[in-house]
């Protein structure tokens, strides 16, 4: 099996030769940012909305990229070229760059951007029939004055010590609350629920990454079924007493929750609602990555 192929500072090298400076302050601060992209039939999946997001991020910490976005979707493209992948995964980053020890952003002149293309994995079947167990963690999410969930940054402790949480309690994925007690997101999918035939999901306000595959269910709900729609701030006791619940994320795509901290979701089983969602999700993708588009 030849290496995978990875952008790095302006060339493609075989996985075992990318390497960063320990002077990348990407590695010493988490300055940076990033995305999480896949590929389906070849073809990347919302790939502008993507880049969007990454120059958002971007330009929330300042950081200049140093290509264009049109450029940026070329070496994306390229990389799942270069690796003859179909169905891949792929890690783009811009890090601040290589500089000095100091914090001082101003001393790194060149932004790194990484392309890094590999085998997704993904959670098992099962959890897409008979659905995950979550909880609830302690870890809040960042508060938006001090590092807005907004931004895809290079620093995801955040998010790593909620999954830590969770893991120790025996669950995939952890349910964080902001500062508020509001439920916000997990730590790499965004949170809905349905009641009554309805579908909410938090505000970004309420301090979320604005999820791609958020903004795409979202879209479906309004446009291909008769659930209303509703951003809302609620607490964990909403998410208890749902008919359903389900996450959202590039990795999960459409994913049923059906038992938070130990108590079932509704029926304790994928409902109707995240079903259907899962299905015209699932169209979605094949609509938007056939070859012919
Ligand atoms: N919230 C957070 C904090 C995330 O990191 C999402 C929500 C969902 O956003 P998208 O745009 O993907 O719908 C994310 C994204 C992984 C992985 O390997 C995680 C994400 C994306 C891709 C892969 O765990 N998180």
């Amino acid at each position: 099996m030849a290496e995978i192929q990875i952008y790095i500072d302006g060339k493609w090298v075989p996985k075992s030769e990318a390497k960063v400076s320990v002077f990348d302050h990407g590695l010493l601060y988490g300055d940076g940012v990033f995305e999480g992209i896949r590929a389906y039939n070849g073809q990347i999946f919302r790939l502008s909305q993507h880049l969007d997001r990454l120059w958002k991020s971007a330009a929330k910490i300042e950081l200049k990229i140093p290509v264009a976005q049109n450029q940026l979707a070329n070496l994306v493209k390229e990389s799942i070229r270069r690796n003859n992948f179909s169905d891949a995964y792929i890690r783009l980053l811009v890090s601040r760059g290589v500089g000095d020890l100091g914090l001082d952003p101003n001393k790194c002149p060149v932004p790194n951007i990484i392309i890094i293309s590999d085998k997704l994995a993904l959670y098992p079947a099962n959890f897409y029939e008979n659905g995950l167990e979550s909880a609830i963690v302690s870890v809040r999410r960042n508060i938006t004055e001090a590092l807005d969930p907004a931004i895809k940054s290079m620093n995801y402790l955040n998010m790593i010590l909620a999954k830590i949480e969770a893991l120790k309690k025996g669950v995939p994925e952890a349910i964080m609350l902001n500062a508020q007690g509001h439920v916000a997101e997990c730590s790499g999918d965004n949170v809905f629920y349905v009641k009554d035939q309805a579908v909410i999901t938090p505000p970004v306000s309420a301090g979320v990454l604005e999820g791609v595959t958020r903004a795409a269910v979202m879209e479906i709900v309004k446009t291909k079924t008769s659930f209303k729609l509703r951003e809302a701030l609620f607490k964990p006791e909403e998410l208890l007493k749902a008919d359903e619940v389900f996450f959202t994320g590039t990795a999960a795509e459409v994913i049923p929750v059906t038992r938070i901290d130990h108590k079932p979701i509704g029926s304790g089983k994928p409902g109707p609602a995240t079903r259907t969602l899962i299905n015209l999700f699932k169209d979605l993708i094949r609509k938007e990555t056939s070859p012919s588009v």
